[in-house]
């Protein structure tokens, strides 16, 4: 069994659960909260059986969509020193950033 984890844009994750559950895989979001930009995104975590992750990547291929974003840089990332006077920088976001962990054991107490 594989969990697979997949960090999203919040905007897209309603719809990615509703297209996993529609093809009879289970899923829960939770709200969660990028570390470098510091904007809410939303993690999709979905348990599947081995043979189920090819469908659940295509279903998340499908419904995350890139975004292309303008922002101010965080401080973290001008780095230490003096006065800085930031200028917008482009990055681009999502469609999804999925991770697939073996599962060791599952059970439903
Ligand atoms: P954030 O950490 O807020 O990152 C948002 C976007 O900012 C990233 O999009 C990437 O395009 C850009 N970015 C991140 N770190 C950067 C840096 N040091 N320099 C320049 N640009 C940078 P994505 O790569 O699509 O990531 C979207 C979200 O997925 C991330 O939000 C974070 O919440 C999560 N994520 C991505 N990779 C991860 C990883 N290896 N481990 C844990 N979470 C990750």
């Amino acid at each position: 069994m594989k969990l697979i984890m997949s960090i999203v844009n919040t905007d897209d994750a309603r719809e990615l659960v509703r297209a996993l559950l529609r093809m009879g895989h289970r899923a829960t979001i939770i709200s969660t909260t990028g570390g470098f930009l510091r904007e809410g995104n939303s993690t999709v975590l979905s348990g599947v059986e081995d043979d189920q992750v090819t469908s659940v990547l295509e279903i998340i291929r499908e419904n995350c969509h890139t975004r292309i974003q303008h922002v101010n840089p965080p401080l973290s990332a001008i780095g230490p020193g003096g006065f800085h006077m930031p200028t917008p920088m482009e990055v681009k976001e999502g469609g999804a950033t999925v991770f697939v962990l073996d599962i060791e054991h599952f059970e439903k107490l």
